[in-house]
């Protein structure tokens, strides 16, 4: 196999900042940028390279940001086009890097794009969005939108609907016209002669709609799939080519596409000739958990040790030699992740939240650290709907609870355990009010538990999570067999045990994970020699893995 090609974005470590939750620097309740600035000494100590944040954009925020009215405007209430440049020039001065969301699937209805849109059939913009007649008094076409009901908005005025793959308040841009892709471009060249560093592409695998077909309908589903007419079209891979030529070409960036599937679609995104993306992000260690029907989402699917193995060993077997993995269980879409893999009982919390970074960090690929995970943040359990401010809880409420299909009992416990909004509570920084995130009302209510999980305390601890997951950074900024080493799996059918090994010019680093709370036993590291790196327990027992024991070495 050939040695893989070296690029910094390889070698880094992302940090992903969910600004709304991060930290409120003027006391209204809402993360801002001046927030952001202000703590950057805390991510430069945690080691990090790369700092991703959520859009940022101006937004009347159906989506938190994922809906924006301006991609050439500072969100109000994150601060101004002075702050960002302040935050920009801050980041670099620490010898950081800065990866901006880039949300160009769809824009917000407020976008003066869409405004003019929806002035009627002869407008000059019409064409920037996806329009059609309706079929037999309905919409054009059986396709549900990824937030519940139908994909299609019907417009009075000039008698169309057009097409929101999420929200009714997100339209879908119309990529197949080349002045939208025009637009887009000119406005990402906009941002990097700025100075930016980077994209994180939203549900970039689904700009090239190929055609308007009806979806097949999954047992139970109320709407059909609009995945094959949407999903890793041609028409996308095209759209992407073009936009290596007119813009990632003429940068040095890290560029990672956010487009779920399989490692197939994947390699097609991020191949080593670069003519598309660095990496993707892959969804099936997390969404893929479910069992495949529309309500998939909602359930008490666990994340039991052989589906989340199988599926990330297949990934890094598949790209390896080929393609670039990401490696990470949490973000702003998913649930805080030791809540869901690890255990956040007070018992394992610690412990389990090592384990599960020692993962990301020693897996091949890019780490992708989510806001608060390296303090073992956990999820915030809310009991009633009305906690819940995300608009993917309320919309699945209305579709299933509303309609009598599901029992609310049922759904708030899926919730509990999935909703985006646990991840999404606010930075636990210190032990005063509201956890030092606000002087004000958090738009999200703060974690109970953040007398116990602060980062103001984790600093003074040698053995908190957050020191833990700055020696991992530290690691592989050492050792390059973290960063280039071949994968090999070890152990595949243990019940208990994540192991695998890393190999690269001459080294070789071994892993050993017990994804449990149960003493497992095992002897792949009494029997590997060389020098332990990191584990997150002070001594061993011969023959076993303590609970959540994670031990790291390098021969
Ligand atoms: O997410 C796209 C996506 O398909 C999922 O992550 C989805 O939000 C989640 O699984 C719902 O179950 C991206 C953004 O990350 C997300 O925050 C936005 O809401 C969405 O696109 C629309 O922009
Ligand atoms: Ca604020």
């Amino acid at each position: 196999m050939s040695e893989e090609r070296k690029a910094w974005w390889k070698e880094a470590v992302v940090y992903q900042i969910y600004p709304r939750s991060f930290a409120d620097s003027n006391g209204d309740g809402i993360g801002d940028l001046n927030g952001i600035t202000a703590h950057l000494d805390y991510l430069k100590e945690l080691g990090v390279d790369v700092i991703w944040v959520s859009p940022i954009y101006a937004s009347p925020n159906h989506d938190n940001g994922y809906d924006i009215s301006d991609y050439r405007a500072i969100m109000k209430e994150f601060g101004t086009m002075a702050d960002f440049d302040r935050m920009l020039s801050e980041i670099h001065a620490r010898g950081m890097k800065l990866v901006m969301d880039l949300v160009a699937n769809h824009s917000s209805n407020e976008h003066q794009w869409f405004v003019e849109s929806r002035k009627g059939r002869d407008n000059p913009y019409r064409d920037y969005y996806i329009w059609r007649d309706g079929v037999n008094g309905g919409p054009p076409n059986n396709w549900g939108s990824c937030f519940s009901g139908s994909a299609w908005e019907y417009d009075e005025a000039s008698a169309q609907y057009y097409l929101h793959l999420f929200t009714k308040e997100q339209p879908d841009l119309n990529w197949a016209n080349p002045k939208v892709r025009q637009s887009i471009f000119e406005m990402m060249r906009w941002w990097c002669d700025k100075g930016i560093d980077g994209f994180r592409m939203d549900v970039i695998g689904m700009i090239g709609k190929e055609n308007f077909d009806d979806g097949p309908v999954a047992p139970g589903a109320l709407y059909g799939d609009f995945s094959p007419s949407c999903m890793h079209t041609e028409a996308t891979h095209r759209y992407l080519r073009e936009m290596r030529q007119e813009v990632l070409n003429r940068y040095d960036l890290l560029t990672v596409g956010e487009t779920s599937g399989t490692t197939e679609n994947a390699l097609r995104y991020e191949n080593e000739d670069q003519s598309e993306l660095n990496m993707v992000f892959a969804f099936e260690h997390n969404d893929g958990l479910n069992d495949g029907t529309e309500l998939a989402k909602w359930s008490d699917h666990g994340a039991p040790l052989n589906d989340v193995r199988s599926t990330l060993n297949r990934w890094q077997l598949a790209l390896q030699g080929k393609a670039w993995n990401t490696v990470y269980l949490g973000n702003h879409d998913q649930p805080r992740q030791v809540s869901r893999y690890g255990c956040d009982s007070e018992l394992f919390r610690v412990k389990s939240a090592k384990m599960l970074a020692t993962l990301i960090h020693t897996l091949r690929g890019t780490p992708y650290v989510y806001q608060g995970e390296e303090l073992g943040m956990t999820n915030i359990y809310f009991t009633d709907i009305s906690q819940y401010q995300d608009v993917e809880n309320h919309n699945a409420w209305k579709q299933w609870v509303e309609s009598g299909r599901v029992d609310a009992q049922d759904m708030l416990r899926y919730f509990a355990r999935i909703s985006r909004d646990n991840a999404r509570t606010p930075m636990q920084w210190n032990t005063q009010p509201n956890a030092g995130f606000t002087t004000g009302t958090p738009w999200l209510p703060v974690n109970k538990n953040y007398l116990l999980i602060n980062a103001e305390d984790q600093m003074k601890d040698p053995d908190s999570v957050y020191r833990y997951y700055q020696k991992l950074i530290a690691l592989r900024h050492a050792h390059p067999v973290i960063v280039y080493g071949r994968f090999v799996p070890l152990l595949e059918d243990d019940p208990n045990v994540w192991a695998y090994q890393r190999v690269y010019a001459g080294k070789t680093l071994t892993v050993a994970l017990n994804w449990t709370g149960r003493k497992a036993p095992c002897t792949l590291m009494d029997e590997t020699a060389g020098q332990e790196l990191i584990s997150n327990y002070p001594t061993h027992q011969k023959g076993w893995l303590q609970p959540y024991e994670a031990i790291v070495k390098l021969s």
